[in-house]
């Protein structure tokens, strides 16, 4: 008989679970494969390649003048001068808890975990209260003729229904997470921005396919640090994005595997030689937020950190313009022209 209650209450739980699921959206993609995800990439930096085609023959574009250039490139390194009160994303002295959340995806991982840790709080709490009480309760002295029942049905069901309860309240919002994150088919098929991330042994390599951009960002020195800038977190190139736009993170490796994180995007994602995988965010408060690479990767591991700042739109179109001339040395503008 109890055989039979425990075989329907998994059944149960089975059928919660799967309901849960059920309600969830279907996803488009799961992790593709490296030459699907690859293949989006040129298709995306096709459109823009044939726009400077159609720029090129049109009579109003001129090339800009030394001077220009010069203007251009100093208002893109304004834009990224350190500002120490423009930190949002760093951890502080003594911090307990996450950084601030910046985007929604964080703002759900954090009321999901702080649901948990209430949750597993009130069960601690309550099986040490059972654990005292027993102590106290039934000790040789305190009981000392023990009654002999093996079985009840009742303390069965309980016990196995309400962890059943508590179990798919957590799922439900982990897995509906989870469903932002990797199936969001707006924010990887049709992002506002998309930037290239690769993990090189022990700097990160940054693209911006659709702009013609390509960079290396490696650390800062502790010599070099300016003022209130953190130590192991400041780096020489930093990644630029606009604030409220969906950013699409594509990710991969030139030589062993890294991990691109970002604590106050919420955000983590291996970088993997050989794969391509993706991830967004959206950022809601300009400043600048700082990650680190989060898969042991090397003797140099701990000195590969992540910086990104982000802007307004304006900003972000004006560092665009220099940051095409700055970097132009790099291959990035024949990149953008082979596609
Ligand atoms: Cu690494």
């Amino acid at each position: 008989m109890n055989q039979k209650i425990i075989v329907s209450l998994r059944a149960l739980s089975l059928a919660l679970v799967a309901s849960a699921l059920v309600t969830l959206p279907t996803p488009s993609f799961a992790n593709e494969p490296a030459t699907d995800a690859a293949a989006a990439v040129t298709e995306a930096a096709k459109a823009p390649a044939a726009d400077a085609k159609a720029e090129a023959t049109a009579p109003a574009e001129k090339p800009l003048s030394d001077a220009e250039k010069k203007v251009a490139i100093e208002a893109a390194d304004a834009i990224t001068k350190f500002d120490a009160s423009a930190v949002v994303g760093a951890a502080k002295p003594w911090q307990l808890g996450f950084q601030d959340s910046a985007t929604p995806i964080k703002e759900a991982v954090q009321s999901l975990h702080d649901g948990v840790l209430i949750t597993i709080t009130i069960i601690t709490l309550f099986v040490l209260g059972l654990m005292v009480y027993i102590v106290l309760r039934f000790n040789k002295k305190a009981n000392p003729k023990p009654s002999t029942f093996t079985h009840n049905k009742l303390v069965e069901v309980i016990w196995t229904v309400i962890p059943i309860i508590i179990l798919v309240g957590i799922a439900i919002p982990s897995v509906r997470i989870h469903y932002k994150l990797y199936y969001n088919e707006n924010a990887l098929t049709n992002p506002d921005l998309t930037i290239k991330v690769v993990g090189h042994q022990w700097y990160w390599e940054y693209e911006y396919p659709e702009q013609g951009i390509k960079f290396d960002s490696n650390i800062t020195k502790d010599a070099d640090l300016a003022e209130g800038s953190p130590r192991l977190l400041e780096v020489d190139n930093a990644i630029v994005a606009p604030v409220n736009k969906v950013v699409r993170i594509q990710i991969t490796s030139a030589d062993v595997i890294h991990a691109f994180a970002i604590p106050a995007f919420g955000i983590k994602k291996g970088a993997v030689p050989g794969r391509l995988n993706e991830t967004w965010f959206e950022a809601n408060k300009e400043g600048i937020y700082y990650g680190q690479c989060s898969v042991l990767c090397g003797k140099l591991h701990g000195f590969m950190p992540v910086k990104i700042i982000v802007v307004s739109q304006e900003k972000f179109d004006a560092w665009v313009k220099g940051a095409k001339l700055k970097y132009a040395d790099n291959d990035s503008l024949k990149f953008a022209a082979l596609n």
